[in-house]
């Protein structure tokens, strides 16, 4: 069913897993292919209520596979037709997405990693914003969420030098959520898929939904979409539990709906 990926669900946990190592996860279109359909998968699962994307081997993911050229399309069909669309899903998904950076995000990988709710990272982790040093801007959203991550400044900084960034660096300047140590990787990683998981999902869907709006929409327009977010909040069981769980002094079960 997938070859250039691995997918499996866990307590919950959608786990995509990028298994090009050899290339250090470089993008292929067959892979891109993947990520999307196991994406699409996650965000319409019954029982899925949070996605880690993660890479096998050292790296995280290198970016498009700069052997796989293909000419019959220009880099504007290519950003057309394969990335923008893997970033509008992961956008528009109503369900926390993790990246779990576990080595080296550089070109596309990089801004795969940007579009995620959450950047756990390695602390052999880096990242490059490598686009400028083969002649191109930084694409697939990288300078839409780098900006909105890190500032004006700093993203360009990135953009224009191309150079390494290492994991105490994108601690420092804002660019992971969490640092977390190789002995301790597989542990931490899935504690805090688990806490996600386990909060109400549709409120943490129009939360994010909500978020975005704020980039569009004047004051007034967003009260306005606002109210109605509170509307579906206050219609789902988990507000009911939550409020029920609050006043009997314990701890909410939230179920996602
Ligand atoms: O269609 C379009 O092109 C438009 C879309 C563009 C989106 C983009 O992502 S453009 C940016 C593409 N990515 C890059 O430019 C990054 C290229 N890679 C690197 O700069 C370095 O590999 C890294 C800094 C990521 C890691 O360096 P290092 O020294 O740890 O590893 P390495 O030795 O360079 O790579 C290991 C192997 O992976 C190597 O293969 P080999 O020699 O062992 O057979 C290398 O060629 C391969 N590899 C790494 N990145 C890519 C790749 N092969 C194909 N494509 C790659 N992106």
């Amino acid at each position: 069913m997938y070859e250039t990926i691995t997918y499996r669900v866990e307590n919950g946990v959608a786990w995509l897993t990028l298994n090009r190592p050899d290339k250090l996860n470089a993008f292929t279109s067959q892979m891109n292919g993947e990520i999307k359909k196991a994406i699409k998968a996650s965000a319409e699962s019954d029982v899925v209520r949070a996605i880690i994307i993660t890479g096998e081997g050292r790296a995280f993911c290198s970016g498009q596979d700069l052997s796989e050229v293909d000419e019959s399309k220009h880099l504007g069909q290519v950003l057309r037709e394969d990335y923008g669309p893997m970033m509008q899903q992961i956008s528009r998904c109503e369900k926390p997405i993790i990246a779990a950076v576990n080595g080296v995000a550089a070109g596309a990988g990089f801004s795969l990693a940007l579009a995620c709710d959450f950047r756990l990272i390695s602390e052999n982790a880096s990242f490059i914003n490598a686009f400028v040093n083969i002649g191109l801007i930084p694409d697939s959203g990288n300078l839409y969420y780098l900006t909105r991550i890190v500032g004006h400044a700093k993203a360009l900084e990135l953009s224009l030098l191309g150079e390494k960034v290492t994991a105490s660096e994108a601690k420092a300047i804002g660019l992971a959520t969490k640092v977390i140590g190789v002995d301790e990787w597989n542990e931490q990683l899935r504690a805090f898929a688990g806490n996600i998981a386990a909060k109400p999902t549709k409120a943490i869907g129009l939360i994010k939904r909500y978020l975005e709006a704020t980039y569009h929409l004047s004051l007034d327009e967003y009260l306005t979409e606002e109210a109605e977010g509170q509307r579906i909040a206050g219609l789902t069981q988990d507000f009911a539990e939550g409020v029920a769980a609050f006043t009997e002094k314990r701890k909410a079960q939230f179920i996602g709906k």
